[in-house]
C-alpha cells in the first residue's frame, strides 16, 4: 500500500529570507497544507546566512526534496542563488517591500541571466498562493492522487464564480 501523501519525507521546501517573509509565504504553505503535501519551511538568507543556503541547496535533493519555494524581499537573491546550487525547480516568491512595493523583489528574482532558472510568480499573497499551487501541479506530474486534488481546486474555483452574482445595479 502507498504511503500516505503527509506522512512522506518533505518533498517542498519552503525557505524564506527572514521571519519577516512568513505572512507572504504562508499562503504557500497553506496550499501544500491543503493538498496534504508534505513540507519543511526554513529562514535561510543569502547575505546573512551563506554558509546555510550552500548546505541547504546543496543537500535538498538527496535529503528527498523535489521543489524548493524560495521568498524573499528586496535585493532579494535567494532564489537565484538556490537555482545556482541544484538542479531541483525553484520557485521564487517576491515578497513585497517596504521601499519599492516588492518591484525590486520582482525584479531581482526574474530577471535570471540564461542558463539558471527561477520560475518567477507574482509579487506577494497571490504569488505565494500560485507557488504552492505550482509546486502541487510539478509534484503531480507523478502523482495522480495530487492531480485529481487538482482538478477538483479548479472545479470549485469555477463553480464558486459562475455562482456569483454581481450586486443589483452593478
Ligand atoms: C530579505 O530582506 C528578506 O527576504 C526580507 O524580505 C527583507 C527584509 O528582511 P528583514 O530586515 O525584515 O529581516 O533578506
Amino acid at each position: 500500500m502507498r504511503e500516505s501523501l503527509q506522512n512522506r519525507p518533505p518533498s517542498v521546501g519552503v525557505i524564506m529570507g527572514s521571519a519577516s517573509d512568513f505572512e507572504t509565504m504562508d499562503h504557500a504553505i497553506q496550499i501544500l497544507k491543503s493538498f496534504g503535501v508534505a513540507y519543511e519551511t526554513e529562514i535561510v538568507s543569502a547575505h546573512r546566512t551563506p554558509d546555510k543556503l550552500f548546505s541547504y541547496a546543496k543537500t535538498a535533493r538527496e535529503r528527498g526534496l523535489r521543489v524548493i519555494i524560495a521568498g524573499a524581499g528586496g535585493a532579494a537573491h535567494l532564489p537565484g542563488m538556490t537555482a545556482a546550487m541544484t538542479t531541483l525547480p525553484v520557485i521564487g516568491v517576491p515578497v513585497q517591500s517596504k521601499a519599492l512595493q516588492g518591484l525590486d523583489s520582482l525584479l531581482s528574482i526574474v530577471q535570471m541571466p540564461g542558463g539558471v532558472p527561477v520560475a518567477t510568480v507574482a509579487i506577494g499573497a497571490a504569488g505565494a498562493k500560485n507557488a504552492g499551487l505550482l509546486a502541487v501541479s510539478i509534484l503531480a506530474l507523478q502523482e495522480d492522487e495530487l492531480a485529481t486534488k487538482l482538478e477538483a481546486y479548479r472545479e470549485t474555483q469555477r463553480d464558486t464564480v459562475l455562482a456569483t452574482s454581481l450586486p443589483e445595479g452593478g
